[in-house]
């Protein structure tokens, strides 16, 4: 299974990586159920990813497993809204499932800022 298969965890899980620090990252924010650090490939002025530390291949899967762990994740989005000084308009999108564009499958939320976005997305 490659780093970004869905179901894939621990040291085959790209993300699980940096989450261990095994993985380089741009690291912008951290908390104890969290990490965020900038995409590699952004598509905004802005482009942070937020994960959980616990392995889930996604938000809902995450919300059964350990509820806790997305109120986190909206705490940290408060955070780097403030941080990256986003206050006037940001878009927060979890890519779900391969018809979405899921491409690694450890839950991760897009949090895109600097620019306008348009509706309804592409
Ligand atoms: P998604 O398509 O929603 O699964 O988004 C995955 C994102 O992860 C994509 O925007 C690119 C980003 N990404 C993939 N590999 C790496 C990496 O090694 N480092 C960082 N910082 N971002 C990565």
């Amino acid at each position: 299974m490659d780093s970004g298969s869905e179901g894939s965890e621990g040291s085959e899980c790209l993300f699980c990586g940096i989450v261990r620090g095994d993985v380089p990252a741009e690291v912008v924010h951290e908390s104890d159920r969290t990490v965020a650090f900038r995409d590699v490939n952004p598509q905004a002025p802005t482009h942070v990813l937020i994960i959980p530390r616990r392995h889930e291949p996604d938000v809902a899967a995450l919300a059964v497993a350990a509820p806790d762990d997305v109120a986190a994740i909206g705490a940290a989005v408060a955070d780097i809204v403030t941080g990256e000084g986003l206050d006037d308009g940001y878009r927060v999108v979890f890519n779900t499932g391969a018809s979405a564009n899921q491409t690694v499958f450890h839950c991760h939320a897009h949090v895109l800022g600097g620019r306008r976005f348009d509706w309804p997305p592409g």
